[in-house]
């Protein structure tokens, strides 16, 4: 007699990492203790206009203070791991010379409670949190910050190495380079498009540097990554304009840091479609080997896909790809591309939710760097959450973007992808960069006049996955 079949679980190789992610602007408050100094994102989200509601990270979520909390919070969840970033200015207040080590003890107190916990930490060097005294002397468009990265690199790389595994150099360089210095949507609020690009080639140059400064103090055991938010472009016709349009937008978005990265050059097609701008003349000899230092590891974010045409074959109205706020684009030399709305339902921040554009983000860099490790360093979604009377927080809408997008990762690993984890964005609700307060992507809720923490069903749902290694039914918490 036939029984009914279960549905197939959906199951995760056994040594997969279930972890969530934060930043240190985001969540640490605390900006003017223990010696730290401003960072690029407190001098802009003090200048009025930039945030919304002028909010800005002098408190956040208080993390600084409350991290034993927070990290006996995530145990109790069931996470293994944490992805976590640096403040560079409480390791190093000007940027340059000699740390500080109360701003050493304090990672170093959070990592060993993290250990004692069982939960695997993961090092984000730079989380866009730059000290102001080096964007004083250049920021990112000059050399020299490159440089003092790879000095940061290695000063936190002795002091952690002997207990974090997990390394990443930089997080997003899109949007240092490209949000800070072209849009001007992010600190420092820049709005030059061919110092975007000087930025980029030095950012890339300070991941190289960066990861060689890591290695030469760290012991070989250790994984050093990177973890980019790479777009999937998609073009909205197979028309040769269109196509073309979503090259331009492809080597803006992801050849520009992968080029040098994995392969050791620029497309050639970025050098060109950019030489109004740039003659790229900052790229010097030897630069380029320096970036292409070989990775143990990619890390990917991915929200949501971007979508593309022609200028010429779309219809004029406001831009919609999110940066609608700012009259300066962030993709420098692409006047003629035009950004759509990929249909389906959004999140709070309007962005579509896609799981397919996650699945084919994975494949992409499976075929772009085949035998390389990668791990979902963020993914998550912003929903207007708030508590029932009981407090309770209910998220339905957050646990099925989860579900979807796990679902993403595990077909992709069926399809032969090497994906060694996931990290939730975000461990908890936390300050949404230029949105502020206003948008929260937490598993767990924060009450912003208490800084009381709550784990929405979101959080417990994931904690079910992480300690069974299945994802549970959408309706299961
Ligand atoms: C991440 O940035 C950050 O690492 C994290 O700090 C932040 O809190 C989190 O995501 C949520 O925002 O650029 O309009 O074409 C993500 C930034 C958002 C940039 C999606 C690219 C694609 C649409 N990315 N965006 S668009």
């Amino acid at each position: 007699p036939e029984s009914a079949q279960p549905v197939t679980p959906v199951t995760f190789p056994p040594a997969f990492l279930w972890g969530a992610a934060t930043s240190a602007y985001q969540i640490e408050g605390a900006v003017r203790e223990d010696g730290r100094t401003p960072s690029i994102w407190d001098t802009f989200s003090h200048t009025p206009g930039k945030t919304a509601g002028g909010e800005t990270g002098d408190i956040a979520v208080d993390h600084y203070h409350r991290f034993r909390d927070d990290v006996a919070l995530m145990a109790g969840l069931g996470l293994t791991a944490y992805r976590f970033s640096i403040s560079w200015s409480r390791v190093q207040p000007t940027g340059r010379g000699p740390a500080i080590q109360r701003g050493l003890d304090f990672y170093r107190n959070l990592v060993d409670e993290l250990l004692a916990h069982g939960i695997k930490p993961a090092v984000t060097l730079y989380h866009w949190d730059l000290p102001q005294e080096l964007e004083d002397a250049g920021g990112w468009p000059e050399r020299d910050t490159a440089y003092r990265f790879a000095e940061y690199a290695q000063i936190v790389g002795e002091a952690l190495g002997d207990r974090v595994e997990q390394w990443i150099t930089l997080n997003e360089p899109w949007c240092s380079a490209f949000l800070g210095y072209a849009s001007g949507v992010h600190a420092p609020g820049r709005t030059d498009p061919a110092a975007s690009l000087r930025a980029a080639h030095h950012l890339n140059l300070a991941h190289g540097l960066g990861a060689s400064a890591l290695r030469s103090v760290m012991p070989a055991r250790n994984s050093v990554a990177v973890s980019l938010n790479s777009s999937v472009v998609r073009a909205v016709s197979d028309d040769p304009e269109d196509l073309a349009a979503r090259q331009r937008i492809d080597d803006l978005a992801n050849g520009v840091f992968h080029g040098p990265m994995l392969h050791g050059a620029y497309p050639q097609s970025l050098l060109t479609a950019t030489q109004s701008l740039t003659d790229w003349s900052y790229v010097q000899d030897g630069d380029l080997a320096l970036i292409n230092q070989p990775l143990d590891a990619l890390g990917l974010n991915y929200y949501t896909p971007t979508l593309v045409s022609a200028a010429a074959s779309a219809p004029a109205g406001p831009r919609a790809d999110g940066h609608g706020a700012s009259a300066y684009s962030p993709w420098p030399a692409a006047e003629d591309v035009a950004f759509h709305q990929t249909p389906g339902e959004r999140t709070e921040m309007g962005w579509t939710i896609d799981p397919t554009g996650l699945h084919d983000l994975i494949m992409r860099y499976t075929r772009e760097a085949p035998g390389l490790p990668l791990y979902i360093t963020e993914n998550g979604a912003a929903y207007d959450d708030k508590p029932d009377p009981d407090g309770h927080v209910h998220d339905p809408e957050r646990i099925a973007y989860l579900h979807g997008h796990l679902s993403a990762v595990r077909s992709a690993i069926e399809d032969g992808a090497d994906v060694r984890g996931y990290y939730l964005w975000s461990l908890m609700d936390n300050f949404e960069w230029s949105y502020g307060y206003d948008k929260r992507f937490g598993a767990v809720y924060v009450d912003y006049t208490t800084l009381e923490r709550t784990p929405k069903s979101s959080a417990l749902w994931y904690g079910q996955a992480a300690r069974t290694g299945a994802l549970p039914g959408v309706e299961s918490v």
